[in-house]
């Protein structure tokens, strides 16, 4: 083990840059931006019990709006660093890209890139407080950002590290107050905190972290001794499962730590979840590349030995083994490299070979026991049934391509109103609830660059249906003709016609319904149109208030209130529906970019919405239930189907 000690920080700039720009930073001074200071604390004291010192952190959200973070590690060293004369936790704390991170070999494996220290944390907090717990002594240091001749000096240590009395403990504890100067907003999110530490417990099996808010009495020790069996067992809680419990498989190969554990569930979607020393990796990577490879291999080989190929099947490809597929996939290792539009794809070419080896070796192993021939039987079953599907589904994709031919030629598909405008950043898609206000939107619209389309009936709901269905339904084909990217594996982001992709439906329990649908087809078929910001939701107005004088149109119950304060002798009309605008109506309240209002649909976390969306819009009726059961609250419902079950076809 190579010996860490204060002169191993590096020490690259100084903190005031920070407040100065602190989006550079952490990206927001929103609520992500808030939480960032936080992931930067407890990820520190993570990677010293994830690489074998300690075994224990816990995360306190106090009263006073601050949080700490408690590990039972070796403890910050607290030696000066020789070229700073100042000690190793100062140095931590007010040198930007300083740790034990940067350009050492104290811990074999670290996050690396991502963090930006905890010198950030410190630059954007009021105070911040450490003690450290070493060598049978106890330390503390406090910083803060103090303001003078109207400049705040961000960070500034005002009072050294100092010894102050004996202790048993080991270990390091940091409290901070961000601050409010920087963020709008300071309260920690409990949920957010919980689901963030979830996830890192899953990944580092064996350690304990506690979560205490002192501010609600909550709290919550997570533990998992499974580590990713039990992360997986968590991801199809709410689906049917072929098998159980999870295959895992783990293994060591030149410096690269390579665990995986896979189920399979009743449905078709592909859910691979991978980690690289922790860091998610949504756009996967050379080492999502090397699973694949190898669970072709393993299973086609599996087919092969056990004669399950028949003449009449179709062969299998690589997508055939991954429907209904729910995988986590974790590797450690040295010097990652991250590539992709969001930095989030492993790049390192070197982890595809080991990745694919440890895990052909392991899974060879696993289906070679007698004790698991059914299982593979069972997956092999679940990929004919995908090649089939694939057959026909390829059929069905050829006629979409046909149709979208036939607007390159400059015809309309299906009911589609497309603008004049042949330039896709400024151009826009309406996609209206029925025809009828479709005509409206058609009127209304600046033809220019907005189109319109117009579906007749509801989309089918695609958590429902294989993919074979969903291509053969009209709305749905409309819509990848319309928009023109392709979907799935032929997603091409640069064929996009439109900007903006505005879903506009009426504010009924209906309208809200088919919003859904449409969000969850987005979702699971061209999610990249989320990811980069695409995805619209119009705001119809609610209401109109008016007298002979004035005209307010009202957008939500909060706002009528206010209208109907400031009007006199007015009447209110309700809209229950966007056909009973006018199409001039349609345009000023609901079109028009310089007045509208819209919400753009943004993805947070993937992992969160795949389980509200298997939830919310999936075929298993029981969860549903639960869930409107425990939160809903019947008396502010009316209209309401109380069984859970919802009337699509
Ligand atoms: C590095 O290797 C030698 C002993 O000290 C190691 C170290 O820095 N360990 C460490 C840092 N343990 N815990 C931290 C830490 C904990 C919190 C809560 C916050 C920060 C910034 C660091």
């Amino acid at each position: 083990m190579a010996s860490y000690d204060s002169k191993d920080l590096i020490v690259l700039e100084g903190l005031d840059a920070v407040r100065m720009r602190p989006g550079m930073y952490i990206g927001t001074t929103g609520i992500k931006g808030l939480h960032h200071l936080l992931w930067e604390i407890i990820d520190n004291a993570i990677d010293e019990v994830a690489n074998g010192y300690g075994n224990k952190v816990e995360v306190t959200l106090c009263k006073d709006g601050s949080a700490s973070v408690m590990d039972n590690g070796r403890g910050i060293p607290v030696s000066p660093h020789p070229k700073l004369k100042v000690s190793g936790v100062e140095v931590v704390f007010t040198q930007l890209h300083a740790g034990g991170k940067f350009g050492d070999n104290n811990y074999k494996y670290s996050g690396g890139l991502h963090g930006v220290g905890a010198s950030v944390t410190n630059a954007l907090s009021r105070y911040l407080e450490v003690n450290v717990f070493k060598d049978g002594k106890k330390y503390y240091a406090r910083f803060e950002s103090i303001e003078k001749n109207g400049k705040i000096h961000s960070g500034v240590p005002v009072e050294k590290l100092r010894e102050v009395g004996n202790t048993t403990l080991k270990g390091t504890y940091v409290k901070f107050l961000p601050d409010d100067r920087v963020f709008k907003d300071t309260r920690f999110d409990y949920d957010t905190v919980l689901e963030r530490l979830k996830e890192t417990a899953f990944l580092n099996k064996g350690i304990h972290i506690e979560l205490v808010d002192e501010r609600t009495n909550k709290r919550e020790t997570l533990c998992y001794e499974g580590g990713i069996r039990d992360y997986v067992t968590n991801l199809t809680m709410d689906k049917k499962p072929l098998f159980v419990p999870p295959i895992y498989i783990e293994n060591e190969i030149e410096d690269t730590f390579v665990s995986l554990s896979l189920q399979y569930v009743d449905t078709y979607t592909e859910s691979i979840f991978s980690y690289v020393n922790n860091i998610p990796t949504p756009e996967g990577g050379t080492h999502e590349v090397g699973f694949k490879m190898a669970l072709t291999k393993v299973l086609n080989d599996f087919a092969k030995k056990h004669n399950l190929i028949k003449d009449k099947d179709v062969a299998f490809i690589g997508d055939d083994f991954r429907e209904g597929l729910v995988a986590v996939l974790s590797i450690k290792m040295k010097n990652v490299q991250f590539e992709g539009q969001t930095k989030t794809k492993l790049g390192n070419v070197e982890a595809r070979a080991r990745v694919e080896s440890v895990c052909s070796q392991g899974l060879t192993e696993f289906f070679n026991s007698k004790k698991n021939e059914n299982i593979g039987n069972i997956i092999i079953e679940k990929a004919k049934g995908a090649a089939r599907v694939r057959a026909a589904a390829k059929r069905a994709k050829d006629l979409t391509r046909a149709k979208n031919s036939i607007v390159e030629g400059g015809m309309l598909i299906g009911k589609l109103a497309s603008c004049t405008s042949r330039n896709p950043e400024i151009n826009e898609v309406f996609i209206v609830e029925g025809d009828s206000a479709g005509g409206t939107a058609k009127q209304g619209r600046d033809r220019y660059f907005q189109a319109i389309l117009p579906l007749r009936g509801k989309p089918l709901n695609s958590e429902k249906k294989r993919i074979d269905q969903v291509l053969a339904n009209e709305e749905i084909r409309t819509i990848i003709g319309a928009i023109g990217t392709g979907i799935g594996e032929d997603f091409k982001l640069e064929n996009l016609k439109y900007n903006k992709i505005i879903i506009l439906s009426d504010a009924d329990q209906d309208g809200m319904h088919i919003r859904c649908i449409l969000l969850t087809f987005f979702f699971r078929y061209m999610r990249p149109l989320i990811t980069n910001g695409n995805i619209y939701v119009g705001m119809p107005p609610l209401y109109k208030v008016s007298n002979k004088d004035k005209e307010v149109y009202c957008y939500t119950d909060e706002e009528l209130e206010n209208a109907k304060k400031t009007l006199k002798n007015y009447t209110v009309q309700r809209y229950k529906g966007l056909g009973e605008m006018s199409a001039e109506q349609l345009w000023t309240t609901t079109m028009d970019p310089s007045k509208r209002s819209m919400i753009r649909v943004t993805l947070e976390d993937a992992v969160m919405a795949d389980k509200e969306i298997t939830m919310w819009m999936g075929d298993e009726v029981g969860p549903r239930k639960d869930y409107i059961n425990k939160y809903a609250n019947f008396n502010k419902l009316d209209n309401f189907n109380k069984d859970g079950e919802d009337d699509e076809r």
